[in-house]
């Protein structure tokens, strides 16, 4: 039997910041995406650590908001190249435990325990939560279940800076009085759909059929019912060798041009997604990479809930990344590279 367990860091962005500038620590303040014509009034909050949750601030709150809340906040544009460095350290360490092990976004890590009980999982959590603070000085929070799914779900609910280990018996009641939108992948409108068909509670959508579900929801409807029965036992998908796909071309480009930026980007885009369907992969990590003709680079990225290989979703993310790129200056390099690989055999590309 294997057990999996999940790291996700606490309040990932801002406390690189505080590691960063350690005057930070402990004081309100934000990380946002930078938008350039006026921050304040086109950006949002990326995240923000706990003590400025307290105030209700909340990532993918726009920053005109938080502001409103606390004039005086404090504001940091983020530093994704130093995010991406540190969870590389992240990941370095927690393969040195020698398991099989999933990154599933920058700052989360499944990892395969094979023949561990789950008193065994939790020592080995409590150590890895020393381990990760002692040497790379940040907090995180664990998860520890029999399914990847589960995990992540239990790590959700230590947050912040806890351990919490669901077994098979807790399942059930752990499940029961959730609103239907704590489950992995729900947005608000699937959200609204569930509740209209009378599924306000996980605990409630478990009477539904699976026939029905499946009906309205197709592979995600499956999903679903495995989930709110206590019985999915999604294993972790070893990340391929390959860290990235990318592609990118030498240009003069004024981004004001929609036309020639559309152009330039579909064609990277088709790019990127024929390499990856070459290699049987599927992703998670969109990235945008543009240097201006003063050699300042900036680099927006995102990551998806779910692994895709389809060239549409690819280029309307990348669309969406590009309304940050500074269209006061000439672009003289612009890239698109996805990262979060799994191998396609195996992996359900759900929504
Ligand atoms: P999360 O793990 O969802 O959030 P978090 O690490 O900030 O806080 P916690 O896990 O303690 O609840 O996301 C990881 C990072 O991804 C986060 O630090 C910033 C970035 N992010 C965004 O840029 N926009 C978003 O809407 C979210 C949710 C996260
Ligand atoms: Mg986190
Ligand atoms: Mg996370």
């Amino acid at each position: 039997m294997s057990t999996i367990i999940y790291v996700d860091m606490d309040y990932f962005f801002a406390a690189c910041e505080e590691l960063k500038h350690p005057e930070l620590k402990g004081k309100q303040f934000v990380v946002g995406t930078s938008a350039f014509e006026d921050r304040m009034l086109k950006g949002v909050v990326q995240t923000c650590n706990y003590e400025t949750r307290k105030l209700g601030i909340h990532s993918a709150m726009p920053l005109i908001e938080a502001f409103r809340i606390k004039p005086d906040l404090a504001y940091l544009p983020e530093d994704y190249e130093y995010y991406e460095s540190t969870s590389k350290k992240i990941v370095d360490l927690l393969k040195s435990y020698g398991f099989r092990i999933e990154v599933d976004s920058i700052d989360e890590v499944a990892m395969e325990a094979l023949d561990t009980s789950y008193d065994r999982a939790l020592e080995l959590s409590k150590e890895i939560k020393a381990r990760i603070n002692d040497r790379i000085g940040l907090p995180c929070t664990i998860g520890v279940s029999f399914g990847k799914t589960f995990a992540k779900m239990a790590c959700d609910d230590a947050k912040p800076n806890g351990i919490k280990v669901l077994t098979e018996a807790d399942v059930k009641d752990f499940l029961r009085e959730k609103p239907v939108e704590e489950l992995p992948g729900i947005g608000k409108k699937t959200g609204d759909r569930l509740r209209a068909m009378g599924f306000d509670t996980i605990g409630r959508l478990s009477k539904a059929s699976a026939v029905a579900l499946y009906g309205e929801f197709g592979e995600a409807g499956r999903y679903m019912f495995l989930i709110a029965n206590g019985t999915e036992t999604e294993k972790i998908v070893e990340n391929e060798e390959a860290q990235s796909i990318g592609r990118e071309r030498a240009v003069r480009l004024n981004p004001a041009d929609r036309i020639e930026v559309e152009s330039i980007l579909g064609k990277l885009s088709g790019e990127v997604s024929a390499e990856a369907k070459k290699q049987n992969l599927l992703y998670k990590t969109v990235t945008l990479k543009v240097r201006y003709n003063d050699f300042t680079i900036h680099i927006k990225s995102m990551t998806l809930n779910h692994y895709i290989n389809s060239v549409e979703l690819l280029n309307e993310t990348v669309l969406g990344l590009s309304r940050y790129i500074d269209a006061t200056k000439e672009v003289n390099k612009i890239g698109v590279k996805v990262s979060t690989l799994v191998s396609m055999k195996g992996q359900n590309t759900l929504f």
